[in-house]
């Protein structure tokens, strides 16, 4: 890692988070962090970084990959100017698709055991043995793409005994979990899916999915779990379903804009959950040997993993 030099596009306040697990894992690697320290374009070597301000890569020649610090890469792809001849690596990690997985089962639970009218009754300190749940059995759910993380999740429901089906664009072999592939099988995935859970990347062709046209496609009393990214939904949309009775409710941790606006009807709707993008946090210490681990792959001329097709957009 001598000579070489990785530039950190992060808000300055955040960049200890990443300087020392870097520091400790590539003690020959010069760090830089982006609106702190001065810098010549000419020395970059490497970048991380998760949404850069448009623009900033294109002006570093010598670029040789860029590291995000998140699965989701559409921050660098709305980008116009990304140097595409650049690769640009998504961090995978099974950390990262475990906390996904919790947080889905977690939030699928609190709905399935009806937990927000037990949290109610106690404030009343009524003893009310009512709202039982609907089977597990005869909960399906839904995995909106099942990629690195959605299969893991699949597999955490599947564990606990719920039915699990998944679309993606490919088809898939997940023990004990149905695949349903490309929009062809689209519409019969969703009509059985009574939790779906989002996970899908935001594209050109996922953008605004989760729109009135997919919520009427859904079982009635269907909940929606979006946890890939804001450009998914349609709060609109999504709102007038569940205010028609046809959605039951919604747990979202993914907005757009984020921070979600305190003015936003979201953040009061009795039947939606709001969670301010932590459904799963990348471990920098885990990101950092990630990293690590690819450059010096890049530097040895062996093949880099986890590398996006700018054409899937993915
Ligand atoms: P992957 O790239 O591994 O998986 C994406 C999946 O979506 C694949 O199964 C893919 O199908 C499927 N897919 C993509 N486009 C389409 C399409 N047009 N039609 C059908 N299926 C499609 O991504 P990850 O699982 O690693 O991450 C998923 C997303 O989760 C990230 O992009 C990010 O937005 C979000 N995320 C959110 C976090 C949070 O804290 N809220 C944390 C981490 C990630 P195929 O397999 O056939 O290619
Ligand atoms: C990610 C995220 O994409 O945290 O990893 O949103």
């Amino acid at each position: 890692m001598k000579d070489r030099t990785l530039l950190l596009m992060v808000p300055v306040s955040w960049a200890g988070i990443w300087t020392t697990p870097l520091a400790g894992q590539a003690p020959g690697l010069k760090l830089v962090v982006h609106e702190r320290d001065a810098y010549d374009p000419a020395a970059i070597d490497y970048v991380l970084s998760f949404r850069p301000p448009p623009g900033v890569l294109k002006t570093l020649p010598n670029l040789k990959a860029v590291f995000s610090l998140g699965a989701g890469v559409d921050g660098f792809l709305a980008d116009p100017d990304y140097p595409r001849a650049v690769p640009l690596v998504r961090f995978v990690h099974h950390s990262l698709a475990r906390e996904m997985a919790h947080y889905a089962v977690l939030h699928a639970l609190l709905h399935h055991r009806r937990q927000k009218n037990f949290d109610a009754a106690q404030k009343e300190h009524a003893w009310r043995q009512a709202f039982p749940p609907r089977r597990t059995e005869d909960t399906r759910i839904g995995i909106f793409g099942m990629g690195e993380i959605g299969q893991v999740i699949a597999e955490a429901f599947r564990d606990l005994d719920f039915p699990v089906s998944g679309w993606s664009r490919t088809r898939k072999t997940v023990e004990g979990v149905k695949s349903f592939a490309g929009e062809a099988e689209r519409d019969a995935f969703l009509a059985q899916s009574d939790i779906l859970v989002c996970v899908l990347p935001l594209t050109e062709d996922t953008r605004g999915i989760l729109d009135k046209d997919l919520f009427a496609k859904l079982p009635k009393d269907s909940y929606l779990i979006n946890i890939a990214r804001g450009g998914h939904q349609n709060a609109g949309d999504l709102v007038a379903a569940i205010d028609s009775g046809h959605l039951s409710g919604a747990t979202l941790d993914v907005f757009e804009p984020e921070p979600l606006p305190p003015s936003s009807p979201l953040w009061s709707h009795p039947k939606i959950t709001v969670t301010p993008h932590v459904a799963a946090l990348t471990d920098p210490f885990v990101m950092a040997k990630a990293a690590v681990d690819g450059i010096t792959s890049l530097e040895r001329g062996e093949k880099l993993e986890n590398v996006v097709d700018f054409e899937r957009g993915y």
